[in-house]
């Protein structure tokens, strides 16, 4: 039986996901609801963070093939349930996690054109049951966030894919965020403040709600 709740946090790079997921974690914190975990996909097991490592770390003169990278981002993110979330959320402990399953419909689905329904296929394959109570898509236009990752450090394997690519990964996000009702879309091209103040706000009244 699930008892505790499942919280993600959605965007493309500089969407502020990791700064949101501290805000989450101090407005639960508030709330009275102290015992929760965060995550982070890929990573966050021993598999995880190996898979992680060859996904960034990819040699560019090498092609890594896209259904290659969707079944390893798939392999972590199993492990990950198996593992963490799951049995976590089955005694009582709240999960926050950095990327969930819409970003391989957001990212593999439409930046690399891979199938929606082979990728709706995996998830019912092996993640039916386990499903966000509530996500946040922290949305930004890809130019604004991509100038703040790029700030913050070296751009990796994927953050160096063109702006295109990005705006297909957005305009994925955009179209499944518009058919479903569990998503929370906030506009993260503003300031981190007014960002922040946003997630806190909403997460209250979802709480109260829930
Ligand atoms: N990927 C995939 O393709 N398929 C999948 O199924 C999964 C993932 C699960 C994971 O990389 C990569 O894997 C990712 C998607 C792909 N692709 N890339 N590239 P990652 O985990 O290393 O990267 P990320 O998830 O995209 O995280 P990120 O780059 O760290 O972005 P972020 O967490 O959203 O942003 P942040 O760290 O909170 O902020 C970035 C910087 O911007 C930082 O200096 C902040 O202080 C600053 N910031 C944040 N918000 C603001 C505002 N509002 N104003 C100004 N500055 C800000």
């Amino acid at each position: 039986m699930i008892k505790g709740k499942f919280i993600v946090l959605e965007g493309i790079e500089g969407s502020g996901k990791t700064v949101a997921c501290k805000t989450i974690l101090k407005t639960l914190h508030q709330y009275n609801i102290k015992n929760v975990k965060l995550v982070k996909e890929p990573g966050s097991t021993y598999l995880g963070e190996k898979i992680r490592k060859i996904i960034k770390n990819y040699k560019d003169n090498q092609e890594l093939h896209n259904n290659a990278e969707l079944l390893l981002f798939y392999a972590a993110r199993i492990q990950l349930v198996e593992s963490i979330i799951k049995p976590s959320l089955e005694k009582g402990i709240w999960i926050v996690s950095d990327r969930y399953q819409l970003s391989s419909f957001a990212y593999q689905g439409g930046g690399y054109n891979l199938s929606l329904n082979m990728i709706k296929n995996l998830k019912n394959m092996f993640l039916k049951k386990i499903n966000p109570d509530i996500t946040f898509y922290l949305d930004v236009l890809p130019e604004i966030g991509l100038k703040r990752a790029f700030k913050r450090n070296k751009p990796d394997r994927i953050e160096k894919k063109s702006i295109n690519f990005f705006e297909k990964v957005r305009n994925t996000y955009l179209s499944i965020i518009s058919k479903e009702k569990k998503i929370i879309k906030i506009n993260a091209n503003q300031k981190k403040n007014l960002v922040k103040n946003s997630i806190k706000n909403k997460l209250y009244i979802w709480l109260k709600n829930n």
